[in-house]
């Protein structure tokens, strides 16, 4: 990629005609990659020995190594975490209402719902972005059956307090753990909190395997019934003792798995190193609040996340993104407009946003900026740069953006 332009005045910014300041677009989530030689070794012999999937050496190793990592006794590989929740949710027993925040990835919900399960919002923390402890009880009623807690932006949630929650309501506790891999919680590595936990290992995570994600768990009897039901319910040739879908890992997933896995603490690095820069570049900029990393836990650092104040930087959080993207910077407005808002959802419960005032509140704020091995401290620089240029003229913006 080319330097960036530094911009100087509002008439070099791209929205008002200026030449973008990137050669190249900037992602959200552009794909981590591990070393290329081994990665193209492991597919040479996976060609040779062809055994392409259904529980491989590839996924075996790539499972085994991933439990040493995370501390936990099973993980089972799986093709994607929107089929392990569904899996896990089934696997568990979950039924009637399960309560989790409507501030994630729509794939939280949908599992439930796929499964004739209601989803229940819940409001969140507007501090961490995460589910508020304070308000699941609430929310509890005799349908209820369990609690997903979903770790956020590479944080973990309140697992204590749902824990405590969970235990004395006899509910059962999972988490959705997609942003998860590589954090922790008091020291410990999230994969081994509740009856089980889902990462993504999709294209755009911090880990990925093209597609692909995992479900850990200390529990014995449902890790069996988790790994029958990602095969069909086979138990062996010609024998099906459950009802099962497929949720397998193919053994080209696993191979960059394991190549990924090589070069996590690269990642890491580059991440924090891009986080850093960020913070930085931005700390002084009224009405934009970065959110923070709790420096005693570990973090993949995956996301870099901004919350815009309107009525302090008299730019909206659209109109950022979009001068932003008329740059090449394509920031994101993860998760708008909530879950609650989107379809079956927004039609089942339309009185909904009004137990969510923090989610209704962050869904207008929040805007993800571009990091990842992609990204180098320059382009942050010219990032940042634009931010502070609109927000600092932001009347100027304004009457110009309205005259588009
Ligand atoms: N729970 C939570 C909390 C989640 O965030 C997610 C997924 C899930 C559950 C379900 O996990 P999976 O079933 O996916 O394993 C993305 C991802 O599709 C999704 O995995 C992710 N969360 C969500 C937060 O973001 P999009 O629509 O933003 O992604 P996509 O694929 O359009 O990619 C975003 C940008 O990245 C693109 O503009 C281009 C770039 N990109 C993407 C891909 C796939 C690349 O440069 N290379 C690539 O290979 O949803």
């Amino acid at each position: 990629m080319l330097e960036p332009v530094m911009k100087q005045k509002l008439g070099d910014l791209a929205v008002f005609r200026g030449s973008p300041a990137f050669s190249e677009k900037l992602h959200v989530g552009k794909p981590n990659i591990g070393n290329r030689e081994r990665l193209v070794a492991r597919i040479n012999d996976l060609l040779d020995t062809k055994w392409l999937t259904n529980d491989g050496p590839y996924v075996r190793q790539l499972e085994r190594k991933l439990a040493e990592f995370l501390d936990v006794k099973h993980c089972i590989a799986m093709c994607n975490a929107t089929v392990a929740l569904e899996i896990t949710i089934r696997a568990a027993g979950l039924s009637g209402e399960v309560i989790i925040p409507s501030f994630t990835f729509i794939a939280t919900a949908h599992a439930l719902q796929w499964q004739k399960i209601t989803p229940v919002f819940c409001d969140i923390d507007p501090r961490d972005h995460m589910i508020d402890p304070g308000r699941v009880e609430e929310l509890i009623t005799p349908r209820t059956s369990g609690i997903i807690g979903v770790h956020l932006w590479g944080q973990a949630c309140s697992t204590e307090s749902l824990t405590e929650i969970a235990n004395r309501h006899k509910l059962k506790l999972m988490f959705d753990a997609a942003h998860g891999f590589g954090c922790s919680c008091n020291g410990r590595m999230l994969g081994s909190f509740g009856a089980a936990e889902v990462f993504s290992f999709h294209a755009t995570k911090f880990f990925n395997t093209f597609e692909g994600g995992a479900v850990t768990t200390n529990d014995d009897e449902l890790a069996a019934r988790i790994r029958l039901m990602k095969n069909f319910g086979f138990s062996g040739f010609d024998n099906v003792i459950y009802i099962g879908t497929n949720g397998k890992m193919s053994e080209l997933s696993a191979a960059m798995g394991l190549t990924g896995l090589e070069s996590l603490n690269d990642f890491v690095s580059i991440n924090r190193r891009n986080y850093q820069q960020y913070q930085t570049e931005l700390a002084n900029v009224a009405g934009v609040r970065m959110l923070k990393f709790d420096e005693r836990e570990r973090s993949n650092y995956q996301y870099v996340v901004a919350e815009i104040d309107e009525s302090v930087t008299r730019v909206s959080r659209d109109q950022l993104l979009k001068i932003l993207w008329a740059e090449g910077v394509l920031a994101r407005r993860y998760f708008y407009p909530g879950c609650h808002r989107m379809e079956p959802y927004r039609s089942f419960f339309p009185h909904a946003r009004l137990l969510l005032p923090e989610t209704e509140k962050l869904v207008k704020r929040v805007l993800v900026l571009p990091t990842g091995t992609a990204v180098g401290i320059e382009e942050i620089k010219a990032i940042c740069q634009i931010i502070r240029l609109a927000i600092l003229q932001s009347e100027e913006v304004g009457r110009r953006l309205g005259a588009i």
